[in-house]
Order: C-alpha cells, then structure tokens, then sequence
C-alpha cells in the first residue's frame, strides 16, 4: 500500500469497514458492488477523489488524452423516445429535424482536407430510412475520400435497429459494416441498463443485454469500443453499480473497451426537465467512482462539450485522463439538453491549455490510443493548427 496515502486513510474519520475497502482499491485489489455502493454512500468527493486520483496516476501519471476529431450528425430525426431525448425529433415532425445526403456528409470530410485530424464520429437518431446499406456506403465513400481517418460511428442503439431491419444477424451486420469501413464503435445509448430505469426513460429502444451483445459482437471482430453510463436522473447508486458490474465483467471476457464515460443527465427542453440536475459534488463522485470501480478500464473520459470547460478541467483530479477531443462540428445533442456550451468546438490550442492549466501533461492521441505527441512544452505561440 502506498505508504503516506496510506497514513491519509487510516487517520481519515471514516468507519472501519470504509477504510477497509480503500485500503483494497490502493492495493489494487478489484472491489465488489457490495464495497461498491458502500463507498458511493459513505464516501465523501474529497475521501473518492484522493483514491481515484492515487489510481490515475499510478497508470497514467499526469498524462491527459484528447484528440483531433470532428462529428458528423446524419439526423436528428429518431424512431425512439427517450425521455431524457431534447435532441431527437419524431419522424412525423422533421421540419425541425435534418437528414444529410451522402454527399452533403462527404463534403464535411471534404472540409478538412490537409487538416491533421485523426477520427471522425458518426452518431444521431435512428432514421427509418437510413438503412444499413445506406451508412455501408457513407463508410466506403469516406474511407476513400479520407483513408488515413479512423472511422468511429454508430452506437448500439443504431446498431440494433439497422440490423433487425436488414434481418441480419449481429454478427453478419458488424461484419458487413467493419468490411465497408468502421473500425469501431462510440459508447453512447447505454443510459443505465436495469430494466427497472431504462423502461421508464428510454422503454423502446435495445435493451442492456442487447446493448452489451452488440459490443461483444464488434470486439469479436476486434474492433474497439467505449461505454457510457447516463446519471444523475431517476436512477440510484444501485443501478449505477450494477450498470459498471455489468460492463467491468463484459470487459473481462473481451477486452475490447477503450474508455468509459460518464455522461450527466442535462435536463433542459425534454420530457424530463422536472428531474433536478445532479450536484458538482455528485459529478466529481460519479468520476471517481468510475475510475474506482472500472478497474479494467485502461481511461476514463470527461465529455467536455457536456460538463463544460471548468468542470472538466476539475474531473482530472478525480480520476478522469482524457476529455475527447476538438470535436469541431454542430454537435447539437448536448447544446439542445441545457448544456452551458452551445458551440462546440475547442482549437487545439485551447485543449491544451485547458489540460496544462489543470497542471496536466496534454497528449494528443489516436482513437486507440496511440500516443501521436506531448504537447507539455510545446511553446503554443510558436505553433499553428497545421503541425
Ligand atoms: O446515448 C442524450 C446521451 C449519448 C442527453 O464514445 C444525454 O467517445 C445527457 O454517447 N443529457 C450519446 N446526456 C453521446 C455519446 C458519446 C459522446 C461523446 C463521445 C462518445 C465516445 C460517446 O448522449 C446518448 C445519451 O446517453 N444523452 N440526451 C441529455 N439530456
Ligand atoms: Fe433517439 Fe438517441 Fe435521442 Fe433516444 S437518445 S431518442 S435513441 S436520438
């Protein structure tokens, strides 16, 4: 056990059977829900954060992940409806929806030709008639357009849906898209998986058994993927635990995950605007219990777009060594939730200052988390977005 963090625990006034569980996560012992949810009650954000902190430097130092990406937002007209949705619009209703054509999408790649982008992410609603020959194409026309793009899309959600309506087997669909271009999948449309919350928030789309054999399915190919957890609405720490349970056990049997992301509940302009948004506090909690409980999750990520700026630079200290990337795009699904930031779009510049300020060592990374470069000293006056 590390020794002065150690003395920390033992003096801290906290019960016995508390610093018991700590004394497990700093020996890097794996917890159980049990030990879990007892941390979730008991411990206070200073008492997790110190733990959580102990683990992400001990695996990554003070190093912080983003990337050069951008989003590519085919609808936002949605089969489904889920409460938490503010983004989604009915079908019926698409005069305030958008559909992109394949062109008008590759013409989006198009718009960053000679720029050093890594990774495009491709995620909206489920568009009754974007089928999966329809994005089978979009993939085979960017990868020919932009081949050295790491081509990240679709959540399970979409998934689900695209396979069912071609009546092919998730394994045939994953195989059918992976041949055409997508090399791996976002973390979104998990929410939280216990049917007793997803029937009340998101009742009609893939369930959390469908959710985590699509993941399966992909990491079978050897694709990567990310996970999300949505909190902070109807749920407790009990579907909280359950839902990473679910997830660390999935992840020990395939490895395939990259990241975990927890997602808080925005409550602005959908059918759950009467649910409270959860505290500072109760945030930093949820990304120190992340980085506590997932401890086969090699990162854990901070979403800027939807914590905004400051508070993300706060949940590098709780755990958190990555917070996506530039992202530069209409992303709308966070800025139509409430969230304070309605653009979208951070200069690398800004990133990087962003993570130096939290007095983090900024690394600029692959989807798969390939180191590209270490920006700590790099003299941004100096420097341009082309380098
Ligand atoms: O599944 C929708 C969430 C997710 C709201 O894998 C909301 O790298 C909060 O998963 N309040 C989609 N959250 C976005 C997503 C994602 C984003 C960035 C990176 C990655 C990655 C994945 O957004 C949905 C849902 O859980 N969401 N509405 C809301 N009102
Ligand atoms: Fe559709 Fe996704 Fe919104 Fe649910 S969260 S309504 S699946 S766009």
């Amino acid at each position: 056990m590390s020794s002065a963090l150690d003395v920390v625990i033992q003096g801290s006034k906290v019960s016995p059977a508390l610093k018991s569980v700590a004394g497990k996560v700093l020996t890097g012992e794996r917890i159980s829900p049990e030990e879990g949810l007892l941390m979730y009650r008991e411990g206070s954000v200073a008492f997790l954060g110190m733990l959580a902190n102990h683990i992400r430097e001990a695996r990554h130092g003070n190093r912080t992940y983003f990337n050069r990406n951008f989003h590519i937002e085919p609808t936002n007209v949605c089969v489904f409806s889920c409460k938490f949705c503010s983004y989604s619009r009915l079908y019926a209703q698409r005069e305030e929806g958008w559909e992109l054509s394949i062109d008008q999408m590759v013409d989006k790649v198009k718009e960053y030709d000679g720029k050093p982008v890594t990774e495009v992410h491709i995620v909206g609603g489920v568009h009754p008639k974007m089928d999966i020959h329809f994005f089978a194409e979009l993939l085979r026309r960017i990868r020919a357009e932009r081949p050295d793009l790491h081509l990240k899309g679709f959540t399970a959600v979409e998934l689900d849906y695209m396979f069912r309506k071609a009546k092919m087997t998730r394994a045939e669909g994953m195989k059918y898209l992976h041949e055409a271009g997508l090399d791996s999948l976002p973390g979104g449309g998990a929410e939280i998986f216990a049917p007793e919350i997803r029937d009340q928030i998101s009742a009609d789309k893939v369930d959390g058994a469908g959710w985590l054999d699509i993941h399966a399915t992909a990491h079978a190919l050897g694709m990567h993927s990310n996970a999300t957890m949505l909190y902070g609405h109807i749920e407790d720490y009990n579907h909280r635990i359950d839902h990473m349970e679910q997830l660390r056990q999935l992840q020990d049997r395939t490895g395939g995950f990259n990241t975990f992301i927890p997602l808080k509940f925005r409550n602005h302009d959908n059918e759950m605007s009467h649910v409270p948004e959860t505290s500072v506090i109760e945030d930093l909690k949820a990304y120190a219990m992340a980085r506590i409980y997932m401890d086969n999750f090699p990162h854990i990520k901070a979403y800027w777009p939807m914590l905004g700026r400051q508070q993300a630079q706060l949940t590098l200290s709780f755990g958190v060594n990555d917070i996506d990337g530039t992202i530069d795009d209409s992303t709308k699904i966070y800025s139509m939730a409430g969230s304070e930031e309605q653009t979208p779009s951070m200069t690398t510049q800004e990133l990087v200052t962003l993570i130096r300020q939290a007095g983090r060592a900024p690394i600029e990374r692959d989807t798969l988390y390939k180191e590209i470069r270490d920006y700590s000293s790099v003299d941004l006056n100096n420097w341009t977005e082309a380098d």
